[in-house]
């Protein structure tokens, strides 16, 4: 072994190790070819262990061969690996790449039920008359669910087959929203103009038109000089908004403890427009609410004196309101949540 051996050895080397690198495919290779030529126990190492066999002149000679060698290999194995690293993530990026234009998937909006849609739509025309919505409890006391709507302790309505009551004495479901509006009463002082939607609850058997829950929207006016008349115009603005402005409406007598004189409301019907068909019975009307001037005993319960405040008062069943507009016949479709019923009002 003399000095032109080790130098060609030592060129041998750097020409296959730069071919080594030339040819890696990765990076994990480049750091194979790395530890096999330029580590500790590498090719390069074993290459130098020749240095001892050489006359002490000659050796500083093959030192700078090898520096020259080994930082070739070096150079070469930093410039491959700048490459390397480049495509791997190139090759990344296209691999997890996200189409941004990909339209998405579509959220499926659930809507109101249509009950609450009817009364959100029934507020919103008495909300233009200046009507204020409010709310009130569902479990109410007998005395504000009856006794002060004029409705006495022997009255039908407060059998144990018409009234749910509750496990606590004196306790109730209310069967209509009518305490609500006592509660309004005895918050507020007069002129009072409040809207009472809700849930109430009656022990009732059921059919077509009749459960056991339902809801009910109950209007309350309550100012000096109010009277029948201003009853009948917002009755009026009421149906012209709710079923168009084109249709016939009446008034004709009814009766309610709570009310007096009570009229019952009817607009044309909307089915044959009054010449009599089965959906209005051949009378050629149908029936949208109730109401009347309020009782002077019940302004006397919250304490107003009937001789300086006069009120009216309405109430109707939002799911009969929206029957009649969309031609519905059987009310327990509002109560079964079948969406093949609840998706025609989306
Ligand atoms: C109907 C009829 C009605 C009332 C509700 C009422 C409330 C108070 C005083 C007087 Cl505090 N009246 N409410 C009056 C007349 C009729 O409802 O058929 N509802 C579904």
């Amino acid at each position: 072994m003399d000095l032109a051996d080790l130098t060609r050895d030592l060129e041998a080397l750097r020409t296959e190790a730069l071919a080594a690198v030339a040819a890696a495919p990765d990076a994990a290779a480049l750091d194979g070819i790395e530890l096999d030529v330029l580590g500790k126990k590498g090719r390069l190492t074993s290459v130098l262990r020749g240095i001892g066999a050489l006359p002490a002149e000659d050796r500083p000679r093959v030192g700078a061969v090898a520096n020259t060698v080994r930082a070739a290999i070096e150079a070469a194995l930093a410039d491959r690996g700048t490459t390397l690293r480049g495509s791997e993530l190139e090759a990344r990026l296209a691999a997890e790449a996200l189409d941004v234009t990909t339209p998405g998937r579509p959220i499926r909006l659930g809507t109101l039920h249509p009950s609450i849609e009817a009364m959100r739509e029934i507020a919103s025309i008495f909300e233009q008359f200046g009507f204020v919505t409010h709310e009130s409890p569902e479990i109410e006391d007998d005395l504000t669910n009856f006794q002060m709507l004029n409705i006495p302790p022997d009255h039908p309505a407060r059998d144990l087959w018409d009234t749910l009551y509750v496990d606590v004495e004196g306790r109730l479901l209310r069967t209509h929203t009518s305490p609500g509006q006592i509660r309004v009463m005895q918050a507020e002082t007069p002129p009072i103009r409040a809207l009472l939607p809700g849930r109430c609850f009656r022990y009732e058997a059921i059919d077509a038109s009749h459960g056991s829950e339902f809801f009910q929207v109950e209007g309350l006016m309550i100012d000096e000089g109010t009277t029948m008349a201003d009853l009948k115009g917002l009755l009026e603005q009421f149906a012209s908004a709710m079923y168009g402005a084109d249709k016939r409406t009446r008034f004709r007598p009814g009766y309610y403890p709570f009310t007096e004189p009570s009229v019952a409301f009817d607009v044309e019907c909307l089915v044959c427009g009054g010449s009599g068909c089965p959906a209005c019975g051949r009378s050629g009307w149908m029936t949208i609410l109730g109401a009347g001037m309020v009782h002077p005993v019940v302004l006397l319960s919250v304490g107003l004196d009937p001789e300086r405040y006069q009120g009216f008062a309405f109430g109707m069943g939002p799911e009969r309101i929206k029957m009649l507009k969309h031609g519905i016949t059987d009310l327990r479709l509002f109560l079964e949540n079948d969406l093949r019923f609840l998706e025609q009002f989306r």
